[in-house]
């Protein structure tokens, strides 16, 4: 990318989150949480008794790896979606026997980690790192291009229930359109379960989710130079069961006036912030979704309990 377009780039995402502050509800794109900080807090998350999504991907991977990878091309190049740490494509490496290793995160921060991980594993493994925010279409082709094998887009921790429906139907089809004939889409999506269930996964007893919502306040202060007080602020996780999403706020304990650069806005007591939805889909429901997005044989994976569903899904 060229400096000007990344300047540009920065400036288009900067005035987008200071005019979320100004909607009524006030709202702040879930891509601002992974600073350094926020990037510790969500790893933190991951490992939380009540954050059930990641280790139930973790075993349905871990007891179903071997049929899965015979799903999934031999010698591809596997494109880690978000690929965070790395540590999610470590053992599917070795189980497609992959070629060619290619991160893909909004954070360079974790892009390093994880080239830096993926070099001491598997020397003499091609490795890639891109960093781009999914909110945009991918452009990945002229990266896929340079190596000569298929292409497989992982994307788990359902990190697609992050997009509303309509934005999740233009990522997949954006997705499928850099498959080509012998490519596959390996995908984590969470499932419809009981209420207290969901809400206890993002309202923990520790206080982690609480503060990796805050922490958004922190980036917002330094990225629009603001003055939010976390501490005026309070978490909140809801399910809303019509739309089928876990909704994340930051409710104003107090009316209060924030500066926000050289503007100020003012929070009734009680008025929100929204800083995340959460998506949650049935197995039917996503299958859909997917086939909507152009996908055509998909297959699929579960849990005893039906709580996260895995697909792979072929162009
Ligand atoms: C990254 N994403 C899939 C997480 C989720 O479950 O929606 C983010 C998260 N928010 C709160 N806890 C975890």
């Amino acid at each position: 990318m060229l400096a000007a377009d990344a300047l540009s780039d920065r400036a288009a995402r900067l005035a987008a989150l200071r005019a979320g502050l100004f909607e009524r509800p006030a709202r702040v794109s879930p891509k601002f949480f992974y600073d350094a900080q926020g990037c510790a807090l969500y790893s933190a998350i991951c490992e939380l008794q009540e954050y059930y999504p990641t280790r139930t991907e973790a075993a349905i991977f871990e007891r179903h790896r071997e049929e899965i990878a015979r799903h999934l091309p031999r010698g591809a190049q596997w494109v880690d979606l978000g690929c965070g740490d790395g540590a999610k494509s470590w053992p599917w490496l070795e189980a497609v026997g992959a070629r060619r290793w290619v991160g893909v995160d909004i954070s360079p921060q974790w892009l390093r980690i994880s080239l830096q991980a993926g070099t001491g594993r598997f020397p003499g493994m091609a490795l890639a790192g891109v960093a781009t925010d999914f909110t945009r279409p991918l452009r990945l082709q002229r990266v896929l291009a340079r190596f000569d094998a298929p292409p497989v887009f992982f994307y788990p921790g359902s990190s697609i229930g992050n997009f509303t429906p309509d934005e999740a139907l233009a990522l997949l089809r954006s997705m499928r359109e850099h498959l080509g004939r012998d490519g596959r889409l390996l995908i984590g999506v969470d499932g419809l379960k009981e209420r207290h269930v969901l809400e206890a996964a993002y309202d923990d007893a520790l206080g982690v989710t609480a503060a990796f919502n805050l922490n958004v306040l922190r980036v917002v202060n330094r990225e629009l130079d603001a003055d939010f007080e976390p501490r005026r602020f309070a978490h909140r996780a809801q399910f809303n069961a019509r739309e089928s999403r876990i909704e994340m706020q930051l409710v104003s304990r107090e009316t209060q006036v924030v500066r926000i650069g050289a503007a100020e806005r003012r929070f009734d007591a009680g008025e929100a912030i929204v800083t995340e939805y959460s998506y949650k889909y049935a197995a039917d429901g996503f299958a859909a979704l997917l086939r909507d997005a152009g996908f055509g044989a998909l297959q699929h994976w579960s849990d005893e309990r039906g709580w996260f569903h895995v697909f792979v899904a072929a162009a």
